[in-house]
């Protein structure tokens, strides 16, 4: 990765350097994934979320994305799926919030009507799933994050952003090891 690349996705983010307490990661490797699929004639998007999909920041991640590594684009009004689902060994949730919420500390009121997982702030239970819906239905950037207790303060959010645009897309800044496996929904 040459670092015009770098610069090049992080003017695109505007977040990509994440700093720790004893060390810097830059994640910089833009890829396509079938974690989003959608039907745009029906605008219905279905986004696979999966807390802890990597042991990247010590499972603190969206389908091994942290702070804004993620961005899941959906047009407006498309009504949205979410499956949920966690591989951690401990609980994490998925609440999508105003972007200007996306600390811990946060109250964390939902973007759009039923956008949350069960009792967020508790999680769901490692190797639980949960399924959830909502309706895009005001354009702007939003943050999905954990709501269990210190993870989102330790970079567990991600980006949702409502547009103009005609589809969804979906992009990630992160080494995705493994490789998703998900198949497209019909
Ligand atoms: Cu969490």
């Amino acid at each position: 990765m040459t670092r015009s690349l770098v610069l090049g996705a992080a003017a695109i983010t505007g977040m990509l350097t994440v700093t720790f307490a004893t060390q810097i990661t830059t994640v910089s490797s833009a890829s396509k994934s079938p974690f989003l699929t959608w039907n745009a004639k029906k605008h219905t998007a279905t986004l696979s979320l999966v807390a802890g999909y990597t042991s990247a920041n010590h499972t603190l991640n969206f389908n091994g994305a942290i702070a804004g590594g993620m961005i899941v684009s959906i047009p407006k009004g498309y009504k949205t799926t979410v499956n949920f689902s966690n591989k951690s060994t401990f609980p994490h949730s998925a609440v999508i919030t105003a972007y200007a919420d996306r600390s811990s500390e946060g109250s964390h009121p939902l973007a759009f009507r039923g956008a949350s997982s069960l009792n967020p702030a508790a999680g769901t239970a490692p190797g639980a799933t949960d399924q959830f819906s909502f309706t895009a239905s005001r354009l702007g950037a939003y943050a999905i994050i954990c709501k269990v207790a210190h993870h989102a303060d330790a970079f567990m959010w991600d980006v949702l952003d409502v547009t103009r645009a005609k589809t969804p897309s979906f992009t990630i800044y992160a080494p995705l090891n493994p490789q998703p496996t998900a198949t497209p929904a019909p």
